[in-house]
């Protein structure tokens, strides 16, 4: 069945000029971009992305990071899209993702670890309707 999944590229990822390479590698695999824009977040929005971090020793480094600067929100389609996509980033840690992920290949520490994928069908209905008001 096809699945639907929100991925974020992140400010590092947007000043290193990765935005393409990232992109090109969802298309490669066969997934399908459904929308996408580009924005820059407020403090806000990025506090209702991470709610669950809230009490987290990391939130505000990872709300002052995710705010400086652009990023890119995509929705992206395919059968088992949010598996594949979260396997395609590879785990949160890019010290200890695998080579071949996007995080294994590029990133070398949190919170700028290039991309953000939603983990479930419920965090993606969630993250699909802050950034783009519909599911
Ligand atoms: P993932 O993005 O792999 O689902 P989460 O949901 O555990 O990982 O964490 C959300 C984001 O918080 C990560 N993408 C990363 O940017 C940041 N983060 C996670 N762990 C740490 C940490 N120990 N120190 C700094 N930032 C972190």
């Amino acid at each position: 069945m096809k699945e639907r999944t929100f991925v974020m590229i992140k400010p590092d990822a947007v000043k290193r000029k990765l935005m393409g390479r990232i992109i090109q590698r969802f298309e490669d695999k066969g997934l399908e971009i459904v929308k996408m824009r580009m924005l820059k977040m407020s403090r806000e929005l990025a506090e209702k992305l991470y709610e669950e971090h809230r009490n987290k020793d990391f939130f505000k480094e990872l709300v002052d990071f995710i705010t400086s600067d652009r990023v890119v929100v995509m929705v992206i389609e395919g059968e088992k899209a949010i598996s594949v996509v979260r396997k395609m980033i590879g785990k949160t840690n890019p010290l200890e993702a695998d080579m071949g992920t996007i995080r294994g290949d590029f990133g070398y520490s949190t919170p700028d670890n290039l991309v953000h994928a939603s983990d479930s069908e419920k965090s993606a209905k969630r993250e699909i309707q802050l950034f783009f008001g519909e599911y």
